[in-house]
């Protein structure tokens, strides 16, 4: 899709001009430190593409209340304090793009009570990551489990989103945000941008170290290699990631372990498959993990040393707190007037207030 197309959807559905530049919605979910899979599959991306896009970034914290079993109010505090460090840690440029918390701007939850009565319970019965999140205990899942992916069609509506940039696992959430817009567009007139889901090649499912058939994810830690991870640990995990007992370091789909090693490997160094090949050639698992380790530390590390120049003292958050809060605020201010705007449309659309 380009940017040009959708001025000119723009421009024919009546709806608000913007810049020439595409934008881009991401959100995040504070529920931890992130893992590689999140910096390797969309973070890097967000980051990278900041003038290429028109770019909103969004921690949302509405999103990490969903599990009742995972939600601790002062985790949650630190949490979402620590993903804002992370963002900004990892590049984000709060003069560049506009980076706010969720539940700082109330249009998320008006719109998704709106967006709700337009999306059927046989969408909301498809998805996934309801099912898998939720497990066995089906009746016990919060009824926000449920509606979430509401929730995030109205993160992505409100901003007028041309391409959200996602990991594989959203995309089926992404393509019920787009059934959503479609709906409401034909009940009630042109009202949404239709956004399409932005997922790369590589990396948009990094696996579990331990376990390569489950994709890495923060509450499943054993598998994953967090952000903020010291050398030492960094190693260990690796050490460890499941492989096989072939002796060939090919990139074969069907050896899960190796390819996922193998792919990350790719992200960090560059490389086509064949060249990676033929570097590993006569080589083993030890010289592909011990690689893959100094490549990641040295990945990690000028992140690291900005996320303890944001938060200073990990032992005191709430000076962490009172340093990220004038471009938490300022953030939401910025993305306020445009999320207000989506919503009077919206509501103006269905007859509402
Ligand atoms: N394993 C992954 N590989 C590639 N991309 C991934 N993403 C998540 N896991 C992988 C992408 O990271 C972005 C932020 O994700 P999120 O935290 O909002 O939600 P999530 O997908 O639920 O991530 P986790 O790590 O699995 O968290 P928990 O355990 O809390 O649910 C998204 O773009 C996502 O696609």
């Amino acid at each position: 899709m380009s940017g040009n197309t959708q001025v000119a959807d723009r421009a024919t559905a009546g709806l608000p001009q913007k810049g020439l530049r595409p934008r881009v919605l991401s959100g995040i979910q504070p529920t931890g430190i992130p893992h590689i899979g999140n910096y390797l599959g969309a973070m890097r991306h967000w980051a990278a593409e900041q003038e290429q896009y028109d770019s909103v970034f969004c921690v949302v914290d509405l999103h990490a209340i969903t599990v009742p079993a995972n939600h601790h109010p002062a985790e949650l505090q630190d949490n979402i304090i620590g993903m804002a460090a992370a963002l900004l840690a990892i590049g984000i440029d709060p003069q560049k793009s506009v980076l706010f918390i969720q539940s700082h701007i109330p249009a998320h939850a008006e719109l998704s009570w709106i967006l709700g009565c337009v999306t059927s319970l046989g969408w909301l019965n498809r998805m996934h990551q309801f099912k898998s999140k939720a497990g066995e205990d089906r009746e016990n899942a919060s009824a926000g489990l449920y509606t979430y992916p509401v929730l995030q069609a109205a993160d992505i509506l409100l901003y007028d989103a041309d391409l959200v940039p996602v990991g594989d696992d959203q995309r089926q959430h992404i393509e019920l945000t787009r059934d959503i817009a479609e709906r409401f567009n034909e009940r009630f007139g042109p009202t949404f941008i239709v956004p399409a889901p932005l997922i790369r090649e590589s990396g948009a499912r990094i696996m579990a170290l331990d376990d390569p058939t489950a994709k890495m994810s923060k509450s499943h830690p054993e598998g994953a290699i967090s952000l903020l991870d010291t050398p030492s640990a960094i190693k260990k995990k690796f050490a460890r990631a499941v492989t096989d007992s072939e002796r060939t370091i090919t990139f074969s789909p069907e050896r899960k372990g190796l390819y996922n090693l193998l792919t990350i490997y790719q992200l960090l160094a560059g490389g086509t498959d064949e060249a990676i090949e033929e570097h590993f050639a006569g080589k083993g698992y030890k010289e592909l993990k011990a690689e893959l380790t100094e490549l990641l530390v040295a990945e990690l590390a000028p992140i690291q040393q900005r996320y303890r120049d944001l938060v200073g003292d990990p032992a005191h958050p709430k000076q962490a707190k009172a340093a990220l809060a004038p471009i938490l605020l300022e953030g939401a201010a910025r993305a306020r007037p445009r999320a207000e705007a989506t919503l009077a449309r919206a509501k103006n659309a269905m007859g509402l207030g």
